[in-house]
């Protein structure tokens, strides 16, 4: 056994926006354990558990090594008692009991193969569990009214279960590259979300668009889907849009076989104009908790508002105050 008196206790900043977290995690055991626990209480509604779970996930990502000893965690923000006690059981038996029974749990699973096909979300899945549908097989033969995305969904759920490879997001970034550049050719597209973060798998590619000059990006959307559901250029005719987010494209077939492979891939498309393409950019690259923790940072620590589309002082008397003038109210403002 450690002795406590030769544990450093660890030490990092009470928000994830205050923090440096690289993909190299030296506690992947707990956080994917604790990652577990926050995504069952996500998918059961409980956002609140949900979110304390993602952050103490958060903080023992940033640690610089492996926690061996409970004590090194002292003074530790956002680990509370549940995720200690989930801790605490994976250092001393190697397994948490909480999360093997939540990772077996009929409920859990099926929540799991439910959600996991595009367009259904927790509220359905959990109606579909309560009519007794608890797999695919079931979806199917139960004859539930589906939408066109959970369609497609359902259609391509093995293509879209796997990963998409770096490989495959840069392949992707050169053909809607290819048919931005033909609707609009000033336009400017970006790779965000997790690909942008060093990731090397993502479970979708993210693109940001914006055009350089305000109000020319209005309308490009529409024109980049149906360019793109369209396949009009024969360089493209590998390609087909359906329901705006899933993408088909052909992967590089081996020469031996004359059949099409066809892989389906989640591709989430935004459209920026220019002034607000910085809060875009800055929204669209994640993670997730760091986003929720910058918005919080900046409501709780700093009074303002954080989205994708600005940051607005909560008081605008403050703006006044910031530069050092006395607040003048909009109708004294009549210079
Ligand atoms: P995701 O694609 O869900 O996450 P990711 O790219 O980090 O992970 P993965 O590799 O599994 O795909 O979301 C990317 C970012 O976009 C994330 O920070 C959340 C953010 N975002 C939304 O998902 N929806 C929104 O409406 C806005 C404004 C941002
Ligand atoms: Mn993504
Ligand atoms: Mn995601
Ligand atoms: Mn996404």
């Amino acid at each position: 056994a450690v002795n406590d008196s030769e544990v450093t206790p660890f030490s990092v900043p009470g928000y994830a926006c205050q923090r440096r977290c690289t993909l190299e995690n030296h506690n992947a055991v707990l956080t994917d354990a604790l990652s577990l626990l926050a995504e069952n209480a996500e998918l059961s509604d409980e956002d609140g558990r949900g979110v304390a779970f993602r952050r103490a996930a958060a903080v023992l990502k940033a640690l610089p090594s492996a926690v061996t000893n409970m004590s090194q965690l002292t003074g530790l923000p956002c680990l509370g008692g549940h995720s200690l006690r989930v801790i605490k059981d994976i250092l001393e038996n190697g397994t948490s009991s909480e999360v093997e029974s939540t990772k077996e749990s009929e409920r859990f699973k099926a929540l799991k193969v439910l959600t996991g096909i595009f367009g259904v979300g927790s509220k359905t899945a959990d109606r579909w569990i309560r009519e007794g549908i608890h797999n695919l097989q079931q979806l199917r033969d139960s004859g539930q009214t589906l939408n066109r995305a959970q369609q497609a969904g359902l259609e391509h759920y093995d293509d879209i279960k796997q990963p998409v490879s770096l490989a495959e997001a840069e392949a992707i970034r050169g053909i809607v590259g290819r048919a931005v550049a033909s609707v609009s050719p000033e336009a400017q597209i970006v790779l965000t979300g997790g690909f942008r973060r060093g990731k090397l798998t993502g479970h979708d590619v993210d693109f940001l668009i914006t055009h350089p000059e305000e109000g020319s990006e209005v309308g490009l959307m529409p024109k980049l889907v149906s360019w793109l559901e369209s396949r009009v250029s024969c360089h493209l005719q590998n390609v087909l849009l359906i329901c705006d987010v899933i993408f088909l494209y052909e992967t590089t077939a081996s020469p031996s076989t004359t059949e099409r492979r066809w892989r389906a891939v989640r591709v989430d498309l935004v459209v920026s104009p220019i002034s607000q393409f910085a809060f875009a950019l800055l929204g669209w690259t994640g993670s997730k908790l760091f986003e929720r923790e910058l918005r919080r940072w900046a409501g709780h620590e700093k009074g303002m508002s954080l989205s994708s589309h600005a940051l607005y002082d909560n008081k605008q008397e403050e703006i006044f105050a910031h530069l050092g003038l006395e607040f003048i109210p909009p109708n004294e403002r009549n210079a």
